[in-house]
């Protein structure tokens, strides 16, 4: 069958009688990148404190669905930073149930032993379609506002009670998340089924009302474009990682300029100057409205 259709689209071509395939990449980028700025954005990391005294570092919360790359992100920015290939978070590659269980805070080593940057992520099990499953959008909002104690392993049954020993009654600025990320794949984006997206939702506003920014990190879009995966610098040429932008967008009422779409490390050994430019300035934009929301504080 394959093959009879194979041959009438060469016969077709011979005689001119198909349309070519409309193209996949833009002319020109939509969105500019400043490729060669890796060294000013680590620059930046380096000697960034935040200018709010009562806070020694900003909490980043990422949440998303089970294998959609959180801990590959985390990753992906300590070794950006770092400079060369780490592991800390673990990413996991049997997708299914979440890796990431328990409640746990992730630090990036700046120099010395025991000297950290001044930002750290938690990521949240998973978030899935089934309302018994992944973390409660009860626990997210109870993690936002610093009240899930380190090491606390997430029930989906239950939300944790105020009465148990890992909810901390008196969070501090720094217990508290200072952003909010949702981690979402380029590649199912269009999968991402209504109750999901009413699961999301929820937790966009749950943030609102707290007044901590969000934005969204698109990941895979290696997986998702093949144009991409050939070469990174045509992201912003895609069409097809554009319309997933918009349609995520539209789907979660999130503007297209607080989606930022980044390559994890995945399989790879070495870094890649263009895979790191797109993870920090990710990362900047991360740190930079967290930054803003404290200053608030
Ligand atoms: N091709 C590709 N694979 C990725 C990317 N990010 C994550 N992965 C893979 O997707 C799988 C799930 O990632 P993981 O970080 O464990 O997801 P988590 O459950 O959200 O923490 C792993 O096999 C990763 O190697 C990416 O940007 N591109
Ligand atoms: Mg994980």
């Amino acid at each position: 069958m394959n093959f009879l259709k194979d041959f009438a689209n060469r016969v077709q071509d011979f005689l001119g009688l198909r349309d070519p395939e409309p193209p996949k990449l833009f002319e020109e980028p939509w969105r500019q990148t400043e490729w060669q700025n890796k060294r000013t954005e680590l620059e930046y990391f380096r000697s960034y404190k935040p200018k709010n005294d009562a806070v020694s570092r900003l909490r980043v919360l990422l949440y998303g669905p089970v294998g959609s790359g959180k801990s590959s992100f985390i990753n992906s920015v300590d070794s950006a930073i770092q400079g060369r290939m780490t592991s800390p978070a673990l990413a996991d590659n049997a997708s299914g149930d979440s890796f990431t269980v328990n409640y746990k805070t992730h630090k990036i080593k700046k120099g010395k032993p025991s000297k950290f940057y001044p930002f750290v992520f938690n990521d949240v099990m998973g978030l899935e379609d089934q309302t018994n499953r992944g973390v409660s959008e009860e626990d997210i909002k109870l993690a936002m506002q610093g009240h899930v104690k380190e090491g606390y392993w997430f029930n989906p049954a239950s939300a944790l009670l105020k009465d148990k020993p890992e909810y901390n009654k008196e969070p501090s600025l720094d217990d508290k998340v200072h952003i909010l990320v949702c981690v979402v794949p380029a590649n199912t984006v269009s999968l991402l089924n209504d109750q999901f997206i009413d699961k999301m939702r929820k937790i966009r506003l749950a943030a609102r009302d707290l007044d901590i920014p969000q934005v969204v990190i698109l990941t895979k879009i290696d997986e998702a474009c093949s144009e991409v995966r050939k070469n990174i610098k045509d992201l912003y040429k895609s069409k097809y990682i554009k319309e997933k932008m918009d349609l995520f967008s539209q789907r979660l009422g999130v503007p297209v300029n607080c989606i930022f779409p980044v390559k994890n490390y995945h399989e790879e050994i070495d870094l890649n100057d263009d895979v790191d430019v797109l993870i920090l300035r990710a990362l900047r934009q991360i740190i930079d409205l967290a930054n803003d929301y404290v200053n608030k504080l």
